[in-house]
């Protein structure tokens, strides 16, 4: 497999290790993708049509539903164009590699991903530890997402995952557990950054447990019918898209059911600039910037940033009866 990097040219020979070539065989297969570029391959496909929207004039009151097998689409559910594979891999914040976006490709390039093991627990009935091969036989979805950061650029990117929830009923939550606690792989050798003593390693995040189970929320294990490249989080990470990227932890090997708010790492370390709900929100800005509008990776000009990153209809019930502003 080749890979293009922007600043360095990796041999493939020091990339594609044998072990690196069988898991990526063993996810397609298990992820029931047969032709890995179909992604790439799809040209002018159109949205699976919408029960309910397609006919009679003006605009649809609802947002179409998000489809579970978007493989092939070319835009997301709102008409916005994918950001391509070379962006989504070479623009990333991952601080246990570097604080430099574009440095966490050529540096998380030799990262280990294989064995990996999640260890799932706390307040469960069933608590496991799941090999990666035994959550990749969780259902595995096609979703095209909006990844909002709090720094105000975004992208749309085509993941592969499963639901969280589909994890979580499998485990049973005991009725105690009301928070689902999410932590990172600790491992300076591998990470350099989490030798940084700035930062209070390893990263962690945290959901309610009805954020956790809502259907939107998914563990991504790929990336354009790929299984996820390493500076994206490999080999399994968090997406909750109606929150800020942060929330969306990466490299995940514990996660921990809770009945306290749990500690999270931005929250930790500032508070009052990372909430922890952290919903994307254009009214309520950052203290050092607006969050009216975001720059998306490939445009010249700004948009305006939606409520719940576009995905309200989805999500706003959630925060019935919740000030917003209180509890950013
Ligand atoms: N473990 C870990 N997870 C992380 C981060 C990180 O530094 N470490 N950065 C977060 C931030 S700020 C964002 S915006 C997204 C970026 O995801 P991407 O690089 O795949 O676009 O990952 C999130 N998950
Ligand atoms: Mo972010």
């Amino acid at each position: 497999m080749e890979r293009k990097l922007k600043h360095v040219t990796v041999p493939s020979s020091e990339i594609t290790s044998q072990s690196v070539y069988l898991s990526r065989r063993d996810f397609l297969k298990a992820a029931g993708i047969f032709s890995a570029t179909a992604f790439l391959a799809a040209c002018g496909l159109k949205l699976p049509s919408t029960p309910g929207t397609g006919s009679g004039s003006g605009t649809p009151t609802q947002s179409p539903p998000m489809p579970d097998n978007a493989q092939g689409q070319t835009t997301d559910e709102l008409g916005n164009p994918l950001n391509t594979f070379d962006e989504i891999t070479n623009y990333n914040n991952y601080y246990e590699f570097s604080t430099d976006k574009q440095a966490v490709n050529p540096l998380s390039a030799n990262f280990k991903t294989t064995p990996w093991a999640v260890e799932v627990g706390g307040l469960v009935q069933n608590p496991k530890t799941y090999a990666l091969e035994d959550l990749l036989k969780f259902e595995q979805k096609e979703r095209v997402y909006r990844l909002r950061c709090v720094e105000a650029w975004s992208m749309v990117i085509p993941w592969t995952g499963f639901e969280l929830s589909d994890l979580l009923n499998e485990v049973q939550p005991m009725t105690s557990a009301k928070y689902v606690h999410f932590v990172t792989l600790m491992d300076p050798t591998q990470m350099p950054g989490e030798g940084d003593l700035l930062y209070p390693w390893p990263y962690s995040e945290g959901l309610r447990l009805d954020e956790a189970m809502q259907r939107l929320t998914i563990i991504a294990t790929g990336l354009y019918g790929q299984p996820l490249p390493n500076p994206d989080g490999a080999p399994l990470r968090l997406l909750v898209p109606w929150k800020y990227g942060f929330k969306s932890i990466k490299a995940i090997v514990k996660i921990e059911l809770t009945e306290e708010r749990p500690q999270t790492m931005w929250n930790t370390i500032a508070p009052n600039e990372y909430g922890f709900y952290s919903n994307v929100n254009p009214e309520v800005d950052h203290p050092r910037w607006s969050q009216a509008s975001e720059r998306r990776i490939g445009e010249l000009s700004r948009r305006p940033t939606l409520m719940f990153n576009g995905y309200a209809d989805e999500v706003a019930s959630l925060y019935t009866g919740m000030d917003l502003r209180a509890n950013y």
